[in-house]
């Protein structure tokens, strides 16, 4: 009998995974039925840009998280597809920070060429997943939008590709309640020029923190503070941002530091991370963890180790994205087409358990970008997935992770080689900072130059 697959999500994770088994039917492997469920209009999942915030046009949770003007806040040198360059996708080398709209182009290229887009239906929410003891079958509930219908279908496999950046963890800070001005969550911050001449507070010293305070700061906001729980982040920022120990409480307009200084703002961002969130799963099939790089219960970070017919894509924190996405989906492809053998569960667990004390033992930047590095190696070694210099990639994290160091406004001016490729990425045109226009045309094409006063 054929086996019958669902994928939840069509973001890179879901999407990696219709490339991973399109890529071995080509290669004559014994047909699956496969069927991806995804609940907006298109693909791409985070990179797919919406202006809605809250409740989209079918009263769902908004998904993407994603702003105007948001730029890859790494190389992309480091998320390349070793199966689709971005020289093959856009005819010519191109600079190292794309705004969103390149890479959502880029991700929507790989699968258009694999023509993989009749798996998936749109529009339909997963709703439930329940997992029959007996037939040993799941049974999947979804909401089909676009004919108002509630249907449920039977699969041998679920692979959970739902990502986990979306729903936001809202810490509460006293004073809330009577803030004069806008309290908003990472997940709704769409446009920076919102901010144009306010004061800003964050809080958070992650990558939210640091990339929306930047759109700010570039679009004009008059001060950024941001208020760290654990550390600062510590970059050398422009003079009218600084940090701050965590918020006490707000009064009025005024926000009240542990170190016991207070500062007059119009506006709080919450920049404080996501949960893991699938209200669509039963307890004993449902991840349950916090951001990290080795979530337990997951074998090899892919197989429920509770219900080894069942997968997760993308559940760890990200050095490491796109390609790790691959590096999973095609070990995962492999699993159900019975390539890869599963070992018994207590062994699951024991190698888990592994990797899990390798990842508390992690102290700085460089062995966590090793760890996932390591990772990615270690999964690409079992499948066909193209191999590639994994340790040039690790090195081009750290080079990143320098060059923020030297300047968090003009890293993005930076260009590093590809190692699928082995081109070196041209400069971008125009410094990132006075780069206003994200749209892929502006990225694409260098400006056309004004002549000069003395040449007209
Ligand atoms: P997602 O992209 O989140 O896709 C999940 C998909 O599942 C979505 O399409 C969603 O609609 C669908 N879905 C969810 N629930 C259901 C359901 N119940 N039923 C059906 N479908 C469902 N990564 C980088 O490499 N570089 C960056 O610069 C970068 N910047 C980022 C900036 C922000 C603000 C955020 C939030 C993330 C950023 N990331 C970045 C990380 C990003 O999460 C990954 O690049 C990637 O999008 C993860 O892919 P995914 O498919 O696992 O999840
Ligand atoms: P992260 O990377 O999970 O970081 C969350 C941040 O929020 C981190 O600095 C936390 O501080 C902070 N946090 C969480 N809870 C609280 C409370 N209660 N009070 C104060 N601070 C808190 O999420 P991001 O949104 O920055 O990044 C997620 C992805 O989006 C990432 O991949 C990017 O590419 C875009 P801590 O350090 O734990 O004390």
């Amino acid at each position: 009998m054929t086996k019958r697959v669902a994928i939840i999500g069509a973001g890179p994770s879901g999407l990696a995974q219709l490339r991973a088994f399109q890529s071995a039917f080509k290669q004559g492997a014994e047909p699956v039925e496969l069927v991806c469920y995804e609940k907006q209009s298109d693909w791409g999942g985070q990179w797919n840009y919406t202006w809605h915030t809250g409740l989209d046009e079918h009263g769902e949770p908004v998904h993407s998280s994603m702003y105007r003007y948001l730029w890859s806040n790494g190389p992309k040198e480091c998320l390349e597809f070793a199966d689709y360059t971005f020289e093959e996708h856009f005819d010519k080398p191109i600079a190292s920070y794309p705004p969103r709209e390149v890479l959502w182009d880029y991700i929507k290229g790989r699968v258009e060429k694999a023509d993989v887009r009749r798996y998936i239906r749109f529009n339909c929410p997963v709703r439930h997943v329940a997992f029959d003891e007996t037939s040993k079958e799941f049974h999947v509930t979804i909401h089909d939008h676009d004919t108002d219908a509630v249907e449920t279908a039977t699969f041998d496999h679920v692979i959970v590709a739902s990502g986990h950046f979306s729903t936001p963890n809202k810490p509460k800070f006293e004073g809330f309640e009577n803030f004069n001005g806008r309290v908003l969550h990472a997940h709704d911050f769409r446009d920076a020029m919102e901010f144009h001449g306010k004061d800003l507070l964050l809080i958070g010293s992650s990558f939210s923190a640091e990339d929306i305070g930047s759109q700010c700061y570039k679009y004009g906001a008059r001060s950024i503070t941001t208020s760290y729980r654990t550390a600062p982040m510590g970059f050398d920022w422009p003079e009218n941002w600084e940090e701050k120990p965590l918020l006490q409480r707000v009064s009025g307009n005024t926000a009240y530091f542990a170190d016991g200084t207070s500062k007059r703002v119009d506006a709080i961002i919450l920049c404080t991370g996501y949960l893991h969130h699938f209200p669509f799963l039963p307890d004993n099939l449902r991840l349950k963890t916090n951001n990290r790089l080795w979530p337990l219960g997951l074998y090899e970070g892919v197989v429920w180790e509770d219900n080894p017919q069942m997968f997760y894509l993308g559940m760890q924190d990200q050095w490491y994205t796109f390609n790790m996405f691959d590096a999973q989906a095609w070990f995962v492809r492999d699993v159900i087409l019975g390539h890869i053998a599963l070992p018994d569960q207590a062994t699951m667990k024991r190698k888990s358990a592994e990797w899990r004390a390798r990842e508390e033992a992690l102290t700085d930047n460089e062995s966590m970008v090793r760890f996932q590095g390591d990772y990615v190696h270690h999964l690409i070694k079992q499948t066909d997935y193209p191999s590639f210099d994994i340790e040039s990639v690790n090195q081009i994290f750290l080079d990143w992770v320098q060059h923020k160091e030297d300047g968090i406004m003009t890293f993005r001016d930076r260009s590093y080689r590809s190692v699928m490729t082995g081109t070196q990425a041209p400069a971008h045109h125009t410094r990132w900072l006075d780069a206003m226009d994200d749209s892929l045309e502006a990225f694409l094409n260098a400006p056309e130059r004004t002549p000069s006063r003395e040449n007209a």
